[in-house]
């Protein structure tokens, strides 16, 4: 089987435009862990890598990936690169970028043309958390352990919100 074919273990995979947007997209990789769903996270840069971003985009469905976060700041055009070489779904984090707060990277992400979906999510590590959570209830359609773990992640974030102000 060559390496085009081979199917990976992991269903979700987290794609980031540099390490720098680490500490946001770990934010989606740590809920993945403690939702117990099976990840692989690389930097795949649109501008800086374009050739691995085509690789990747031409590959996933093949290796076994069923859904794609991407992440990135600024001109943000991983996740609308990824989402024009594959048509499994991708879901666009906006990186808070230093220069205008992450609305740069939202709009890039967000305003794509029609036939070419991103879900865009928050900027930031709201974004990727929610991201995470999307991609595993994606996931969970055809996985029923995981959509149970993904159901009781959130009755166990609602249980967690007091009614009252203060104790
Ligand atoms: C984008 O440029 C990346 O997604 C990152 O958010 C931003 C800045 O990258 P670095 O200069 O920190 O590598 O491609």
């Amino acid at each position: 089987m060559s390496a085009d074919t081979a199917a990976t273990s992991a269903p979700i995979a987290i794609v980031m435009g540099s390490r720098s947007d680490w500490p946001t997209m770990r934010e989606a990789a740590d809920l993945l862990d403690a939702l117990g769903a099976a990840y692989e996270a690389k930097v795949v840069s649109a501008h800086r890598t374009p050739d691995r971003l085509a690789e990747f985009a031409r590959t996933a469905k093949a290796r076994g990936v069923k859904v794609i976060i991407a992440g990135a700041g600024g001109a943000a055009h991983l996740p609308g690169m990824i989402a024009a070489g594959t048509a499994l779904p991708v879901l666009g984090v906006p990186v808070q970028s230093k220069a205008l707060s992450g609305l740069d990277s939202l709009l890039s992400i967000v305003q794509m043309p029609a036939g070419v979906p991103v879900g865009t999510l928050a900027i930031g590590k709201a974004g990727a958390k929610n991201a995470a959570l999307l991609a595993a209830s994606i996931v969970g359609l055809s996985d029923e352990g995981l959509a149970a773990r993904v159901e009781s992640w959130r009755a166990e974030q609602t249980a967690s919100v007091p009614e009252t102000v203060e104790d």
